[in-house]
């Protein structure tokens, strides 16, 4: 006889209540999440280990993770090689990704500077000229297209540029350059650093683990300090540069009453083209007629976080609520555009009747309909979309059932605005970061990223390994779907100092700001990368990034720009950690470079922990280690 399918209980696979709710109403509803495909489908065991190759159809060559040195694949290749070509490719499509973002921002920009591009503009002529004179671009007397021009030109090198090194590494502290330079990882243009990657990890090419890494770090860093920095600095310019701001979060910000619209992916253009529609008065009259009380536009996932660091939209929850929210019937319509788009949204859109679109070329799904986003005429496909939302509220046929909690905090936190509140300098100021962190109120910094991933109890582990960090004086600074984890869970208000550690708490109360600071969207981990440089060039904590008392956290990753986020943090000079789920096969010769091998070439390190108190215990004991070597053990 079968055994009977075990259902398990919402409050096991999500401490988020509202998604939570939403599971048993799918489950109600007959509606399949991707938490219950989770369930049915196991990962393969070789794979999860990164112990299998189908680099060539002589395999798939499948080794034995628990015997790891017993066979190697037909070609010859061993498990070593097997592994960080499988790392390699990883980090490759992660690098790919941002890079490509960033690409299509600087196209943006390239149209608004060309006078092609109307609808948007150059906003924030402070960090024009602030990137500028990161550049070495004169700013004096002339005028803002000719600066932005050249801006324009030297980041481009970013991506082309196919020898020497790409201009933004003027940026990194000149110790960490330097053993870049000695160990051969100063990126060139990220096409290049992607294109040998790929070459390098194909069949009889590189299988020297040790010389495969250090092509990693390479293509990792073209990603950090390349096409990362350059999509947050131009989306800075062109929409302004986030600073704190009143937020709220989950599903509860979406209104019965009025025509919902949940914008979802990772360009900013498209939410705030979306935020000049959904204002129009001939749409909102629209929505009134419909019977209407407005329009309600609201983020998730990274767009979401684009917006809601620059302009306080609503967010309605990280990457594992997508489907629940649209589980509400609420959603009159959820747009896309590229990155951690399921699927099956469209299917679980088609089962509440919810306008579903895709909107960029990149990135459509079969069978959805697809309203592509032209920079020239951004509001022709909002607006449309709009129209779409209103005539589908006109005709809501389903119940609705908005979970009713709504989470708040204050966000927006970027690196300069830290700089600024902290005294006009990381050190020397009012307030300053480095001298609190020298006399021991600020143990140390955390950067806790990233996603959520169903096969670990959605936003669990981001939580409550940030309330460990914060209880011992580590201050936490956040990108991605992590932040509307802790948001969600009150720690992003300044009351969440009452949470911390004595030392922090008083900084926090002083200053006037949260224990936990939200940086933005996953491509802002540029955001961490400059306040760490910026720490070193302060002084007082070690002449290169791997000098500082600061460690990074990923709990919950579970997309390839996580370990390209990783890998440039690791090779940055931080030490790293990931949980529930690491790409490698354990007691291996690879394992022990990147865990072990890499800081001892200057770099940092990865970390692993299966639970978040060991995630806090290995960030504790690396912070403490780097305290003690800088003599400011107190
Ligand atoms: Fe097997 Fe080598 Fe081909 Fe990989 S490259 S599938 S290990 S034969
Ligand atoms: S959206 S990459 S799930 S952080 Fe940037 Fe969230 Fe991870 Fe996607």
């Amino acid at each position: 006889m079968a055994k009977p399918k075990q259902i398990i209980r919402p409050e096991d696979i999500t401490i988020c209540e509202s998604t939570q709710q939403m599971i048993s109403k799918a489950r109600r509803d007959g509606v399949e999440l991707f938490f219950d495909r989770a369930e049915e489908l196991k990962p393969c065991p070789i794979g999860a280990d990164s112990a299998c190759c189908k680099h060539c159809s002589m395999g798939p060559c499948r080794m034995n993770p628990t015997d790891p040195y017993k066979r190697v694949g037909v070609c010859g290749a061993s498990i070593d090689t097997i592994a960080t070509r499988n790392f390699g490719r990883m980090v490759a499509a992660g690098t790919a990704a941002h890079t490509d973002h960033g690409m299509a921002m600087l196209e943006l920009f390239r149209g608004v500077i060309e006078g092609t591009i109307t609808d948007f503009q150059i906003k924030d002529h402070l960090k024009l000229g602030e990137v500028a004179a990161s550049l070495d671009i004169e700013t004096d007397g002339r005028e803002i297209k000719e600066i932005a021009a050249d801006v324009y030109r030297e980041l481009e090198k970013t991506y082309t540029q196919v020898e020497g090194e790409i201009p933004l590494v003027k940026r990194v502290p000149a110790k960490t350059l330097e053993t870049w330079r000695r160990e051969g990882i100063v990126p060139r243009g990220a096409m290049r650093e992607i294109m040998e990657m790929m070459h390098r990890t194909a069949i009889g090419v590189d299988q020297d683990y040790e010389n495969l890494t250090k092509q990693i770090s390479r293509t990792a860093l073209a990603d950090g300090w390349g096409g990362s920095m350059v999509s947050t600095d131009i989306s800075d310019i062109l929409f302004g540069t986030p600073s704190p701001v009143e937020i709220t979060v989950d599903m509860g910000v979406l209104k019965e009453d009025q025509v919902n619209i949940i914008v979802h992916g990772h360009e900013p253009n498209l939410l705030e083209a979306m935020m000049v529609s959904t204002a129009a008065p001939s749409l909102q009259q629209m929505a009134a007629e419909a019977g209407a009380k407005g329009i309600n536009l609201v983020g998730m996932c990274c767009s979401g976080l684009e917006v809601l660091s620059r302009h306080g939209i609503p967010h309605a929850g990280n990457f594992s609520s997508t489907e629940a929210a649209l589980v509400t019937g609420a959603v009159d319509a959820m747009t896309v555009d590229i990155q951690c788009i399921k699927q099956d949204l469209h299917k679980v859109a088609g089962c509440y009747d919810t306008v579903f679109v895709t909107t960029n070329y990149r990135a459509k799904i079969e069978g959805a309909q697809h309203i592509e986003l032209d920079e020239h005429d951004p509001l022709k496909c909002t607006d449309e979309i709009v129209i779409k939302a209103i005539s589908r509220f006109k005709n809501r046929s389903h119940p609705i059932e908005i979970p009713r909690r709504v989470g708040r905090g204050v966000h927006g936190f970027s690196h300069e605005y830290i700089k600024y509140m902290l005294g006009g300098s990381f050190r020397g100021g009012y307030e300053p970061l480095n001298d609190n962190i020298i006399n021991g109120r600020i143990r140390g910094v955390a950067g806790v990223v990233g996603c959520t991933n169903p096969r670990s109890k959605q936003d669990f582990s981001h939580v409550e390994l940030v309330k460990e960090l914060i209880k011992n004086d580590v201050l936490v600074v956040q990108t991605g779907c992590s932040q509307v984890a802790l948001a969600k869970a009150g720690l992003t208000t300044p009351g969440a100092a009452a949470l911390a550690g004595a030392g922090l708490a008083e900084v926090c109360e002083t200053v006037g700001i949260p224990p936990v600071l939200g940086l933005g969207s996953c491509v802002d981990n540029s955001r961490i990368l400059m306040a760490v440089a910026e720490m070193v060039k302060t002084g007082g904590l070690g002449e290169s990034i791997a000098d500082l008392p600061v460690a990074g956290c990923a709990p919950e990753w579970m997309s390839e720009k996580a370990i390209a986020i990783g890998q440039y943090f690791v090779a940055s000079g931080v030490f790293t950690v990931f949980g529930h789920t690491f790409p490698i096969t354990r007691e291996t010769k690879f394992e022990k470079l990147l865990f072990e091998g890499l800081a001892s070439k200057g770099l940092g390190s990865w970390g692993f922990a299966d639970d978040p108190y060991e995630m806090a215990r290995l960030m504790l004991a690396h912070i403490d280690k780097k305290r003690q070597a800088l003599g400011i053990d107190t």
